[in-house]
C-alpha cells in the first residue's frame, strides 16, 4: 500500500491509497478497500473490465485537475468509489457493494460522448462517460453520481428492484424501478454527507456539480422543482407507470420529510422548502435515523416488486424493529408517507 495524492476535477486535491509495483511505479488500485481499482476504457463501450487499460504513475501524484490528463477523471472516480464504499461500511457495516468483501471497479472515458454514468451488474463496474458536450459538458465522475450508481449495485444485491416495463428506447417505468432510482438518490446524497470535503459540500441535491442550468439534476426536498425529467412530488395512481427517474420523487420526498421535516430550512448553503400533499406539518427525525430506517427496509424487507405502498410498510417495519411501534420515529415514518399521499 502506498499513499498517493490526486488532483481531481470536482473534489480538489484528494488522498488516494494505491499499489506500489516497483520503486517508481504505482497502480491506481486500493489494497485497503478490497483492491478497488479504476481503469481507462479508452473511448470504447467496454464492459469487460480486464480489457480496460490500467492507470500507472511514476510518482504517485495522479491527474492534473483538468481534463488534459486522462488520469484526472480516474482520480474523481476512484475517490468517489472509495468514499461510497467507506460510507456503506462505516454506516451499515456493509463490506462492499455485494457485502462479500470484493472491491468495486471503475471504468472512465467510457464510449464516445456519453452523457451518463452506469452501474453494470454483470461487470460489477462503474462506467463513466465523458459527457455529451451538450447538457453534460464534463465527465460524469462527481461524488453523488457515484453514490447513486453504486447504490444501484447495492439494490441489485439486496431487494433487486426491477422496472415493470422497459420501452424500445430502454426507458424504464413503474414504481419498483422508481423506488430503485430514489434509493440511489437517497444514499447518493448520504455519501456526500458522510464525506468531509469542503470542495464538495453535502446537500439534498443530486448532480449539483454537473453544470446544469437548473443547478441540480434532481432534489429530495421538493422533487418537482426538477423540470428536466418532470420528477413528481406525490403519489397518484399514475405513478404505476411513470418513467423511473420521474417517479423517484415520491419516496425521495418521503425520505426528506422523514429526515428534515416539512417547510423552510437552511442547511449549509442551501435553503430547502419541502411541501406536503395534505398541508400537514412533519418534524424530521434527522438524517442518521432516516437513512438507517431506509437501509434496513431495503436490506431486509424490500423485494423486486416492492411498490410505494409496500415501501411504506417496509420502512414502518424497519422503524418498529429499531425504535418500537410506539416511537416518534415510527410515527414520523407514517406521517412522511402520508405527506406524499401514500397511506395504508
Ligand atoms: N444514470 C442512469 C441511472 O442510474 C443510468 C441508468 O442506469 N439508466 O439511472
Ligand atoms: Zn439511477
Amino acid at each position: 500500500t502506498a499513499n498517493g495524492t490526486g488532483s481531481s476535477l470536482f473534489a480538489g486535491k484528494v488522498a488516494l491509497k494505491t499499489t506500489q509495483t516497483a520503486r517508481t511505479s504505482f497502480l491506481l488500485k486500493d489494497p485497503t478497500r478490497w483492491n478497488t481499482e479504476t481503469r481507462d476504457a479508452r473511448g470504447q463501450e467496454l464492459e469487460n473490465f480486464s480489457r480496460g487499460k490500467k492507470f500507472t504513475d511514476g510518482d504517485n501524484k495522479w491527474g492534473t485537475g483538468t481534463t488534459s490528463s486522462r488520469a484526472t477523471a480516474a482520480v474523481d472516480a476512484q475517490y468517489g468509489i472509495t468514499k461510497t464504499l467507506d460510507f456503506y461500511k462505516k454506516t451499515f457495516g456493509r463490506k462492499g457493494i455485494k457485502n462479500n468483501s470484493a472491491g468495486a471497479r471503475g471504468m472512465v472515458h467510457f464510449g464516445n460522448k456519453v452523457g451518463n454514468a452506469f452501474w453494470d451488474s454483470v461487470c460489477g463496474c462503474m462506467l463513466y462517460g465523458d459527457g455529451d458536450g451538450d447538457m453534460f459538458k464534463k465527465p460524469l465522475v462527481v461524488l453523488d453520481v457515484t453514490g447513486h450508481e453504486l447504490t444501484h449495485g447495492v439494490v441489485d444485491a439486496t431487494a433487486g428492484l426491477e422496472p415493470t416495463r422497459v420501452d424500445r428506447d430502454g426507458n424504464q417505468y413503474g414504481e419498483p424501478g422508481a423506488l430503485n432510482e430514489s434509493l440511489a438518490d437517497i444514499f447518493g446524497s448520504n455519501v456526500e454527507f458522510a464525506t468531509d470535503n469542503p470542495k464538495n459540500p453535502p446537500n439534498y441535491l443530486l448532480g449539483e456539480k454537473l453544470g446544469l442550468a437548473q443547478k441540480f439534476l434532481r432534489r429530495l426536498d421538493h422533487p418537482s422543482l426538477d423540470e428536466l425529467e418532470g420528477t413528481i412530488d406525490y403519489w397518484s395512481p399514475a405513478a404505476f407507470d411513470t418513467e423511473v427517474h420521474a417517479g423517484s420523487g415520491v419516496s425521495s420526498h418521503a425520505y426528506y420529510l422523514l429526515a428534515e421535516g416539512s417547510g423552510r430550512k437552511t442547511i449549509g448553503s442551501v435553503t430547502y422548502d419541502s411541501p406536503t400533499y395534505d398541508g400537514s406539518r412533519v418534524t424530521g427525525i434527522g438524517r442518521t435515523k432516516a437513512s438507517a430506517i431506509f437501509y434496513r427496509a431495503l436490506a431486509r424487507y424490500m423485494v423486486s416488486t416492492t411498490d410505494f405502498h409496500d415501501a411504506r410498510k417496509a420502512t414502518l417495519k424497519a422503524a418498529s424493529d429499531m425504535y418500537g411501534a410506539d416511537s416518534t420515529e415510527y410515527k414520523t415514518v407514517n406521517k412522511a408517507w402520508a405527506a406524499v399521499n401514500v397511506t395504508s
